[in-house]
């Protein structure tokens, strides 16, 4: 039988949502291939995804529903039936809501997969119309959005290739090769025909060493650089007074805030030379188009809020965004005509349902969080806790609670499945359907499915379409099917879909929407911020989002929190983060590994292969101190506990500042710890943002211990 082209999407929650071609060969993928139609994918993958088929084809698959026989933590599970698995889950829940009410079970989920059919919300209806606790999600971004929607309102801001026209581009807090590997060649080009790239990291990435300028900074204190550039850009007048008066509002404000950080007080807070600092504002602000890429990384610390705040106050003062391949890059998700709320059903949610967020995991297992009605069961999809969120310790010490009912469905015994009391198989994209937006770039990708599901798997729509039936749910919203469900999950009739049904995207794989051209596309260039005054607001009147987490996070819950009223300026707080212990004088930052994405493919041979052992890297100065050198197993510590990983000493790591990349999977270290065991669980002053960059730690040489690296926990049953 000839081969079998099928269109496909990339999954996971990165940027690019590449689209993907599967060649099929009796019904089995021997290949996954970037789509070389594609504008934005060109052809390309990257070293996660390039041999997608060996993690569907993995012999360590959970193909079948699986229930614990061991004890908890221990791996050992026996293979079950559907049928078996959801009657014990039903039974269990019954009594669980019965004794305790519904609020006793916690849904936990995050962005495994990110498709508008099995994504982050997938399960929200159903957790909703039980009356489960919600889930808060702010693992990523819900800072950096709420702050960037005081500034500029929810907007697409600019499309990521109009990048090749701008002339200045400073990569903020991000590392596109390793994070946003397709924004690259558009980077690229732009240097090619004469931009300079600045890249602004604590440390020097694949992405700093091919940059023009690499600016390295202390860790969560982008907030005050950005207010000493905009320092210098008013004193120097360098201000496009004209887009100021009129697409802004709060100059004034704006100015006597930003008065207070000359640039000999940021460099003090900063470490870049207050020369520095004003040749970047000067730099920025006369050569246009400049543009601002921010990565995630920008809102992980106490400031991060308000740094958001501040850099996407700059491209108006300069009036970048005039131009094509001027403004800020944020994520052009916004575009999308996503139906949250259709998927979530926030109407759903009992009025009263309490609010966990994800970080809180630990505490809320292990009793350490008053809780009105305690957590008795757990439900696991598309995340691993273990590895993702902080305080490990805590959650290993919840997870292996012999009272708690843990369900987690999975791809692999990952560390948080090694503790379930049952196990069910999902099926990976190859095996589904699903409709992707993207936060990277303008196109609209469809997957379909190139091969039968696995063994027993099922997507995560079918999971619950299942639960729903088991618990009696009748409302025929549970039951759509998955073609139903992707006609409801966007709104088609919007203008951006015009032309663009499912039937067209079965014919090319992916659609750009109806913004215009890359060069047309310029949806600033008269203001038009969608924002309450309609202009970019210096000074915020939103100033009550700041301390409330946006209804996307958490489960399309609505009521929001109080909201008490933050400062309406961007600003930089000097004790925001608790001070430097003596104890622990260095800073940890944790990025993403370059051949793991998340947690994911922390397990599979290929990029274990690339990414090694668990490693940290430390500056050579940092590492002499310490009497360690290149190799050697460290066990990096502080009050929040310790793991071990082999030091890698160079002067890529800024002096005072290790870079523990994150992803590893416990189960595979000699003591089952990774940087989430020490990272900082504090929340930031935004939407609950993440502070993992203000981690404080101790580094020290373990003595004579063979490398890191034991048990690789396997799917195959006891
Ligand atoms: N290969 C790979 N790609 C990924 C992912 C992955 O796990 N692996 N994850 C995806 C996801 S979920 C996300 S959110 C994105 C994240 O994408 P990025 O934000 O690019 O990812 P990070 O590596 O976390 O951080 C980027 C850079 O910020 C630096 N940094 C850390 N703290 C600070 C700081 O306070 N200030 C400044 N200026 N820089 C700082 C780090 O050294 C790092 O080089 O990547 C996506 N793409
Ligand atoms: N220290 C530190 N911690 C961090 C970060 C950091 O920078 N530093 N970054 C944070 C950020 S930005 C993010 S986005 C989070 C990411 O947190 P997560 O979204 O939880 O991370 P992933 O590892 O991508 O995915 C979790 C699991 O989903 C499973 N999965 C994939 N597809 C499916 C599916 O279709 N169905 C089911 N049921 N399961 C599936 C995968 O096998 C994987 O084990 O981590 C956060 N944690
Ligand atoms: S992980 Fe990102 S870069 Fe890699 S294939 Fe998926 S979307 Fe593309
Ligand atoms: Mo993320």
């Amino acid at each position: 039988m000839a081969d079998r082209k099928v269109f496909g999407a990339c999954p996971h929650d990165c940027p690019d949502t590449c689209a993907m071609i599967t060649t099929v060969r009796d019904g089995r993928a021997v290949e996954v291939r970037g789509n070389p139609d594609h504008p934005f994918t060109r052809g390309g993958l990257c070293v996660k995804v390039n041999d997608y088929q060996n993690r569907v084809y993995s012999p360590d698959r959970v193909l079948h529903p699986l229930r614990r026989v061991g004890a908890k933590g221990e791996g050992r599970f026996e293979r079950i039936t559907w049928d078996a698995a959801l009657d014990e889950i039903r039974s269990r829940w019954t009594a669980i809501i019965e004794r305790s009410g519904p609020a006793a079970i916690l849904p936990y989920s995050y962005l495994g997969t990110e498709g508008t059919l099995n994504g982050l919300s997938v399960g929200d209806a159903f957790f909703n119309r039980l009356g489960a606790t919600v889930s808060e999600r702010t693992f990523c971004d819900a800072g950096a959005i709420t702050a960037f929607f005081m500034s500029c309102g929810p907007t697409a801001a600019i499309d990521p290739e109009s990048f090749v026209h701008s002339r200045y581009i400073i990569l903020w807090a991000i590392n596109p090769i390793s994070t946003n590997l397709h924004h690259w060649p558009f980077i690229k080009e732009a240097q090619t025909r004469g931009a300079k790239i600045v890249v602004i990291d604590p440390f020097e990435t694949r992405s700093a060493k091919q940059a023009d300028w690499h600016i390295r900074i202390r860790p969560g204190t982008d907030g005050a650089l950005a207010l000493g550039m905009m320092h210098v850009i008013i004193a120097e007048d360098l201000v496009d007074h004209a887009y100021v008066a009129d697409h802004t509002i709060g100059y004034d404000e704006l100015k006597e805030r930003v008065a207070g950080f000359p640039p000999e007080r940021v460099a003090a807070i900063t470490g870049v030379s207050a020369e520095d600092i004003r040749t970047l504002a000067r730099e920025y602000a006369t050569t246009q188009p400049s543009v601002i890429r921010m990565g995630v990384a920008i809102e992980r610390n106490a400031n991060g809020g308000n740094a958001v705040r501040a850099l996407s106050c700059l491209p108006a003062l300069v009036g970048a965004w005039r131009h094509c391949g001027g403004g800020i890059m944020h994520m052009p998700i916004w575009a999308f005509p996503v139906k949250w709320d259709a998927i979530s059903r926030p109407d759903f949610i009992p009025p009263g349902t309490p609010v966990i967020n994800q970080w809180r995991l630990g505490p809320a297992l292990t009793g350490e969080m008053p809780l009105k009605t305690p957590i008795e069961s757990l439900f696991v999809f598309n995340s691993n806790p273990m590895v993702v969120a902080p305080e490990q310790a805590k959650i290993e010490r919840g997870l292996a609670r012999e009272d708690l009912f843990t369900v987690v469905s999975e791809h692999f015994i990952t560390d948080t499945a090694r503790y379930a009391d049952i196990v069910l198989p999902a099926t990976t994209q190859l095996e589904q359907w699903d409709v992707m937006f993207s936060w990277g770039h303008l196109y609209l990708t469809l997957n379909m499915p190139a091969i039968e599901p696995l063994g027993e798997a099922v997507p995560n729509t079918e999971l619950f379409r299942r639960l729903a039936r088991i618990m009696g749910f009748d409302d025929l919203f549970f039951y759509r099917t998955d073609m139903e469900m992707m006609q409801d999950a966007l709104d088609w009739s919007n203008p951006v879909l015009e032309g663009i049904d499912l039937d067209l995207l079965q014919r090319t794989g992916y659609a750009r929407l109806n913004v215009g051209t890359p060069e047309s596309y310029v949806p600033h260039r008269e203001g038009n911020f969608p924002t309450p005054s309609g202009k970019c607001e210096f000074k915020s009147s939103l100033t009550a989002l700041g301390n409330m987490v946006l209804p996307l996070f958490r489960q399309g819950y609505t009521e929001g929190q109080p909201g008490e009223a933050l400062d309406p300026l961007p600003n930089y707080v000097d004790d925001a983060a608790p001070p430097a212990p003596a104890d622990y004088p260095l800073g940890m930052i944790s990025p993403k590994s370059h051949a793991f994405l998340n947690s994911s493919y922390g397990n599979l041979p290929t990029q274990l292969h690339h990414a090694g052992t668990q490693r940290v890297f430390i500056n050579p100065a940092d590492a002499a101190a310490r009497g360690v050198a290149a190799g050697d197993t460290v066990r990096v510590f502080n009050q929040h506990g310790a793991f071990e990983a082999v030091a890698e000493v160079t002067e890529a790591a800024m002096a005072g500042v290790i870079a523990a990349p994150m992803g590893y999977w416990p189960g595979a270290t000699r003591t089952g710890r990774t940087v989430n065991a020490i990272n900082s669980p504090a929340y930031g002053d935004y939407g609950h943002n993440p502070t993992f960059s203000d981690t404080r730690i101790e580094v020290a040489k373990v003595a004579a211990t063979p490398a890191a690296g034991a048990t690789v926990h396997s799917a195959v049953p006891a």
